[in-house]
């Protein structure tokens, strides 16, 4: 919690002092999906980041770019937040599967192997790393809640939610389907020896490789209607956003002459001092993250001259 005191003052010298109390909340910085026993991977986990996936959110539709054709299915989720209240474990997290566009009917996941925290260097960021055995989440999406919300370990405002999806041996070749095919196994057989990258589409053991074991991971893996990967739009949206706490005490310590015959009920000084209070609050709606706006003093100094 934090009181944030403003005074203004116009040409004439008058002067209006306004306090308000504020909580400040930890912020996610991103997430990340990674290769965990992938030959890119290494001590830190870093190194097999796939820079070319990214969470599906609240009220997004899959593509993609949101679920992994890695081999081993989901096995390493990472967290990134800023200024967590304290050391997150297993516990602080939901983790469900499922594969239609009704989480809340989803199953409850097999549990991480582990859950560990890192900082982030140079930034007063942390890194949550979670890693699951090899193919425990398989061909299936996985609903990711952080928990948040009052004296949560995260120190987030509300829970982050995210996705991230698994369709072994696909290589995204069809935009509205993540059917694993023998159109998959056609393009790794001839993709045979090409780029085989951290973005590779077509290094779906992530060896380093792309090769004969590649295809045989798609052929391994088909899938049709009944049990394919499908893109699911999954409910939610706006975020919900930081609680902002108005001070028991008045907020203006000091009017001026001129409006001192209209205080009161339904009077000028009210409507124009309650002007002076909405603003902060609509300032604090629109804010998910990030330091405050230097915008915001500015907005409030304007309001402030226009009501004295
Ligand atoms: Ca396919
Ligand atoms: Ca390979």
């Amino acid at each position: 919690m934090y009181n944030l005191q403003v005074t203004v003052s116009d040409a004439a010298g008058q002067t209006v002092t306004s306090t308000v109390q504020v909580t400040g909340y930890s912020t996610i910085l991103g997430h990340q999906l990674f290769y965990a026993g992938s030959s890119f991977d290494g001590t830190s986990h870093d190194t097999a980041i796939a820079p070319d996936k990214s969470p599906l959110l609240p009220g997004q539709t899959a593509t993609f770019a949101n679920y992994s054709s890695f081999s081993r299915g989901i096995n390493g989720i990472m967290v990134d937040i800023l200024r967590p209240s304290g050391n997150l474990t297993a516990a602080d997290f939901i983790f469900r599967v499922g594969n239609d566009n009704n989480p809340s009917t989803w199953s409850t996941a097999p549990a991480p192997l582990s859950v560990t925290n890192h900082p982030i260097g140079g930034t007063a960021g942390t890194r949550i790393e979670i890693i699951w055995p090899d193919n425990a989440i398989h061909g299936q999406w996985l609903q990711v809640t952080l928990k948040g919300g009052a004296a949560s370990t995260s120190g987030l405002a509300a829970d982050d939610v995210f996705y991230f999806g698994s369709a072994p041996g696909e290589i995204g070749d069809d935009p509205a389907s993540a059917r694993v095919n023998a159109m998959d196994q056609l393009a790794l057989r001839y993709a045979s020896g090409g780029d085989a990258s951290l973005s590779s589409r077509n290094d779906v053991n992530r060896d380093g490789v792309v090769g004969v074991a590649d295809e045989q991971v798609a052929r391994a893996n088909t899938t049709y209607f009944l049990n394919e990967l499908h893109l699911i739009s999954v409910p939610g949206g706006e975020a919900a956003a930081p609680s902002f706490a108005q001070p028991a005490a008045p907020l203006i310590a000091r009017k001026s002459a001129a409006c001192a015959g209209t205080s009161g009920a339904g009077g000028l000084a009210d409507r124009k001092c309650g002007a002076f209070r909405s603003r902060p609050h609509r300032q604090m709606l629109n804010r998910h993250s990030g330091p405050w706006s230097p915008f915001w003093h500015g907005a409030n100094l304007r309001s402030a001259r226009a009501c004295w």
